[in-house]
């Protein structure tokens, strides 16, 4: 088996600096290592920095701060994706902000266009053009994979290829209001913090993997925001957000979609090693890094 490790940095799609350093630091952890004990074949690209727009080049468009840096690094990131998917490899993506999550997606369905996506945040990122407050990409990556809201002509590359009945979210529980009404409106299945503390996460991961996956047959996405994570387990990160995910439920959604067998990309998205203490950082990269060997088959037994 192959594991194509991927590791993307790119800030532009937020506003705090540094989360681009995050895969450095789950590498130098020995990430890379643990992976292949596991098992893999692993093939690391080595570090990806898409720096071909100047900032001072990249005006907003209305309120969306960066665009054309965002939309270069994830079009890139969608052309890496794809090619390792098309050889059958499974690409990991260490982020970085979470609109990288439009290319490595479109990456995946350009592949597998029946694959299904399991989004695990604390944020549903699924803010329009209209909707967004912050302009902030990495909040609106989703909206962008569904082709909702106005489309701009900067990010025409990314085509509305997933459907709203093939994304199930877990872990949400700081969604605005507009995102709330969009995912409402259109249907969009979501566990929030909600759901996990009334079924638990066993009976979450099942119903969301029912919802997306009924007949476990699809390829499965996972796109993993290390702030769905309770902030005591990983501070460090750009928008933590109390009341999450503990660190054996984080895991266990990790083990038990690796367990499907259909696991066929992971991004682990949104480690920031420049927020927090050093005892903080180590800490969130050494959980970035365990999050990745369960998804990947690393098991307690
Ligand atoms: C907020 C926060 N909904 C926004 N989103 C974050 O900026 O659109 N996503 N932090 O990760
Ligand atoms: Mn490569
Ligand atoms: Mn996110
Ligand atoms: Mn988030």
């Amino acid at each position: 088996t192959d594991a194509s490790s991927g590791n993307v940095l790119i800030s532009g799609g937020q506003p705090r600096v540094g989360v681009d350093r995050g895969p450095i630091h789950m590498v130098e952890a020995g990430l890379i290592e643990q992976i292949s004990e596991l098992g893999w074949k692993v093939k690391f690209d080595g570090h990806h920095q898409f720096e071909d727009v100047n900032a001072n080049n990249d005006p907003p468009i209305g309120i969306l701060k960066n665009p054309r840096l965002v939309s270069r690094v994830t079009e890139a990131v969608a052309k890496v994706i794809e090619g390792h998917a098309r050889l059958g490899e499974l690409p990991v993506t260490l982020g970085g902000d979470h609109s990288l999550a439009m290319g490595t997606i479109s990456g995946t369905l350009s592949v597998h266009p029946e694959a299904c996506v399991v989004w695990v945040d604390a944020h549903a990122d699924i803010n329009t053009v209209e909707s967004t407050d912050s302009g902030n990409i990495h909040g609106m990556p989703v909206s962008f994979l569904l082709g909702l809201g106005s489309q701009i002509p900067e990010f025409s590359w990314v085509k509305p290829i997933l459907k709203t009945d093939r994304i199930v979210y877990i872990g949400l529980r700081d969604v605005d209001a507009g995102e709330k009404r969009i995912l409402r409106e259109n249907n969009i299945k979501a566990f929030s913090m909600h759901e996990v503390d009334k079924y638990g996460i066993g009976k979450v991961v099942e119903m969301a993997l029912d919802h997306v996956n009924p007949n476990r047959d699809r390829p499965i996405h996972l796109s993993f925001d290390v702030d769905a994570l309770d902030p005591s387990v990983a501070p460090s990160t750009g928008t933590p957000v109390r009341g999450g995910l503990t660190f054996r439920e984080g895991h266990f959604i990790c083990e038990a979609i690796c367990e499907t067998g259909l696991l066929a990309a992971l991004d682990l998205m949104e480690v920031n090693p420049s927020l927090a203490d050093d005892v903080s950082v180590r800490q969130t990269v050494q959980v970035g890094c365990s999050l990745v060997r369960s998804a990947l088959g690393e098991t307690l037994l």
